[in-house]
């Protein structure tokens, strides 16, 4: 099971140039509106120090990190909830997602057509927000509403932008040069003194789905992070791990990370009497590493 994050907004704001530098899956960028109709689908690590720190004392064969999905969504415009673009298709695919990335296009560029011929933040996201807001009240369904996803704003800067700044909370960045960040390599990257933001954005949309992350060791082999809804009780982090663990749940070790750290292996914790058992009802605490007894 994966969570997933739709990039949305209007058209040619930069969606699929985003999806291109997180998950380096080729796919169509271009200076029209509609390049992208169909979603594309991609699959990404999540950047984790602690997963890294863990391994370092369990030396394990594999280091395996936890996913997180992008859906690049097509683009959409004022009375998509009437169908208006590609807009019913699109607002579909938004109700797949978890939480939604939206990006709001602030940067200027003459060779690049703006749907509604000007910039202006606040009244794009003013669309978005009322084309999702006007689909829900046509639902029937009223579990799983488009305006209470949660919301990630970016505007996407070229720096020289003379237009306010938006009063909602959003995070900066250029995507373009994103982009051409993600295709250097590491060498090339110090040379040239660029560094790339993007391990910020997905920590961001990671936390906004308000997900917390668990490790298991696997008898040292493998150290692996997995994803779990906070709140998450030891037999569904079990079910994460393996479908079968859920039922045939027993009982678990459990220790924070970083006391399996101080400790400085599984066994020696265990010696210190650290390892805690944890049964049915134990909530799983972001950063808890875990042995499942089935
Ligand atoms: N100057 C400039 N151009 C950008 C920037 N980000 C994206 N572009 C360009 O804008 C155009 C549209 O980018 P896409 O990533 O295809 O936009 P999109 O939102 O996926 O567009 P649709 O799929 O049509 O909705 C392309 O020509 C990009 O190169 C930026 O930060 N600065
Ligand atoms: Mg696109």
């Amino acid at each position: 099971m994966s969570f997933s994050v739709g990039i949305v907004g209007l058209p040619n704001v930069g969606k699929s140039t985003l999806f291109k530098a997180l998950t380096k899956i080729k796919v169509d960028i271009q200076p029209y509106p509609f390049t992208t109709i169909h979603p594309n689908v991609g699959v990404i690590a999540v950047p984790d120090e602690r997963l890294i720190k863990i391994a370092e004392v369990i030396r394990p064969e594999k280091i395996t990190p936890t996913i997180i999905e992008f859906v690049d969504i097509a683009g959409l415009v004022k009375g998509a909830h009437k169908g208006e673009g590609l807009g019913n298709q699109f607002l579909a695919e938004i109700r797949n997602c978890n939480a939604i990335l939206e990006i709001v296009r602030v940067f200027s560029d003459p060779n690049v057509e703006n749907v509604t011929g000007k910039i202006d933040p606040e009244s794009d996201m003013e669309t978005i927000k009322t084309e999702l807001g006007l689909k829900d009240l046509e639902s029937k369904e009223k579990e799983n509403l488009l305006s209470e996803k949660p919301v990630i704003y970016l505007l996407n800067t070229n720096g020289k932008s003379e237009y306010g700044t938006p009063k909602t909370k959003h995070l900066v960045l250029n995507l373009k040069d994103e982009l051409e960040i993600s295709e250097l390599s590491d060498p090339e990257k110090k040379e040239l003194g660029m560094e790339s933001h993007l391990d910020q954005l997905i920590l961001a949309c990671y936390n906004i789905l308000d997900l917390i992350t668990f490790y298991t060791i696997t008898g040292g082999k493998e150290t692996r992070a997995w994803t779990l809804k906070k709140g998450g009780s030891a037999p569904e982090a079990g079910g994460v791990v393996h479908s079968d663990f859920k039922e045939k749940f027993i009982r678990a070790e459990v220790i924070p990370w970083q006391k399996l750290i101080e400790a400085k292996g599984w066994k020696e914790a265990r010696e210190l009497g650290w390892l805690k058992i944890a049964g049915h009802d134990y909530l799983v605490q972001d950063g808890d590493v875990i042995e499942f007894k089935i």
